[in-house]
């Protein structure tokens, strides 16, 4: 487990399954039908139940950078927070200010919820192809600006299911903490 603390809440990132997290809301990388899929999506509603399914049908859909919620179902959870990334081309279409995008909508999302800790999957990083590397940094930088600039969230967990995603996070996280003799960007 890796930690920071920002703006007086802690971002962590931990090794794991999403779908098992005892946090208020959990994110899910969903596609623009909010219909389900492959990947987190898929497991998020079968560990969920058909409730959070029934609840995405009213929903009409969702845009890349943009984020909605349902209730937890059967989750731990109390509530989903479904976002949508980008797919990843070559970098230059956007990529970047949406995955950003995504990670702030979503903690907006939160705070209207009243949710005070949220679980992150590595949004992107499967099927939509987005680098790994690339976009962990990214991610955590939204987070923790995020952060500085609201309060009301106490806890966000990055979990990564395997060992290489959750290495380029902590990474990440690593190079956000402030040192002597590192700017802060
Ligand atoms: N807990 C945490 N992380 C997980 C879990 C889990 N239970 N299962 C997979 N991951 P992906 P995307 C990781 O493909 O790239 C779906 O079909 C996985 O190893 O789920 O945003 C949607 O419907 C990877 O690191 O999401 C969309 O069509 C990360 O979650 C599309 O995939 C994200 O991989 C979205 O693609």
């Amino acid at each position: 487990m890796s930690a920071l603390v920002v703006g007086g809440a802690m971002i962590e990132a931990v090794r794991g399954d999403i779908t098992r997290e005892p946090v208020d809301a959990i994110v899910n990388a969903a596609n623009s039908t909010l219909l389900g899929g492959g990947g987190v999506d898929g497991a998020i509603h079968r560990a969920g139940g058909p409730g959070i399914l029934s609840e995405c049908r009213a929903l009409g859909g969702c845009e890349a950078g943009e984020a909605k919620a349902t209730s937890g179902g059967e989750l731990r959870a109390r509530f989903v927070i479904h976002t949508v990334g980008p797919i990843y081309r070559d970098g230059r279409q956007g990529e970047a200010a949406l995955l950003a995008g995504c990670h702030k909508r979503s903690l907006e999302v939160a705070l209207e919820l009243g949710a005070r800790s949220v679980a992150f999957p590595a949004i992107s990083c499967g099927v939509y192809g987005y680098p790994v590397h690339e976009a962990a940094p990214i991610a955590v930088r939204a987070v923790a600006e995020f952060l500085r600039a609201h309060s009301g969230i106490e806890l966000v967990r990055f979990v990564l299911y395997s060992p290489e995603v959750y290495r380029e996070f902590e990474h990440a996280l690593e190079m956000l903490r402030p040192s002597p003799g590192r700017e802060r960007s």
